[in-house]
């Protein structure tokens, strides 16, 4: 690609891939609405309110890729959710529309699904199962990005990401967990299929305990090759076991589901 688009690039996530995905284009365009450090060589950067549609229409323009990030990523409240999640993709969708339509990653979420059962095990056609209004957003997200697709034959990867970090921090993310090692292969795969469609691709490693089945998009070719149980000992150690009783041992959304609707100011 000569110039990939990444959102989100100041978020936890953002932050972790920039380095790993310079071999990806030639220029990477990274964007935020927070600050962003120091721009490298091969980097520009661009300030932008994903609510702004003009300001995203610019953002676009020229990108042959983008790897959509940015965006409210945990439960809060519903105008700070529809401004940068459903307006935010809205404005994203329609300006890749004008630009070409280059493809797209959707940074989705396991809160699409979060009150399915940890007994249960999902392939892509389980039914939505959101656990609050962030989980929602990406629902919408993900009905979005296949109307496009349906209608414009806009292509996107829909990423149900598990828990995308360093190492899984609890017993619940040691089945949700995605090292940033097989993010970056899932990214290359992503771009680089001859052709993508618009399918579900569940974001987690091959963790022993995974509750995901990604058989359905095996012509990406992705091989996801880390496992959380090698921190399972770690976390045996010094994560105290949660009760049975306990949101985060029963739901795939673990303690999401438990969130309040937020009061608006
Ligand atoms: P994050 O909250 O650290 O980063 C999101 C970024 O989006 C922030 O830097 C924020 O400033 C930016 N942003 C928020 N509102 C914006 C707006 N109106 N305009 C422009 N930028 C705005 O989240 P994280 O962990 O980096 O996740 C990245 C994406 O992946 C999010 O969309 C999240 O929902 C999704 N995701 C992440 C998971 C994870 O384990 N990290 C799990 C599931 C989904
Ligand atoms: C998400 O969707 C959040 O963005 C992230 O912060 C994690 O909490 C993750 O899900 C998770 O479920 O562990």
């Amino acid at each position: 690609m000569k110039r990939l688009l990444v959102t989100g690039a100041a978020g936890g996530l953002g932050k972790a891939m920039r380095g790993r995905l310079k071999g990806m284009a030639d220029v990477l365009r990274l964007s935020d609405i927070a600050d962003m450090g120091e721009a490298a060589a091969h980097e520009e950067l661009v300030v932008c309110d994903l609510g702004d549609r003009a300001a995203v229409d610019r953002l676009v323009e020229g990108c042959d890729g983008i790897i959509h990030l940015g965006g409210i990523s945990v439960e809060d409240k519903f105008s700070k959710i529809l401004n940068a999640n459903l307006l935010g993709l809205y404005n994203l969708y329609e300006a890749a529309r004008a630009n070409g339509m280059p493809r797209i990653l959707f940074a989705s979420s396991n809160h699409t699904i979060g009150f399915y059962g940890q007994d249960d095990y999902l392939d892509a056609s389980a039914p939505m199962r959101p656990d609050g209004l962030y989980g929602v957003s990406k629902c919408f997200g993900e009905a979005l990005a296949s109307m496009y697709f349906d209608k414009f034959g806009q292509e996107t990867a829909l990423v149900r990401i598990g828990s995308c970090m360093e190492k899984p921090k609890n017993h619940r993310m040691l089945s949700t967990w995605m090292s940033h090692d097989d993010f970056l292969s899932m990214i290359e795969r992503i771009f680089r299929v001859p052709r993508l469609g618009c399918p579900v691709i569940w974001g987690c490693s091959n963790n022993d305990s995974r509750w995901w089945d990604n058989s359905a998009v095996s012509y990406l070719g992705w091989h996801p090759k880390d496992n959380a149980e090698r921190f399972r000992a770690e976390i045996e150690a010094t994560v105290p076991r949660p009760s049975a009783q306990d949101s985060i041992a029963i739901y795939q959304g673990g303690p999401f589901v438990d969130d309040p609707i937020f009061e608006e100011d």
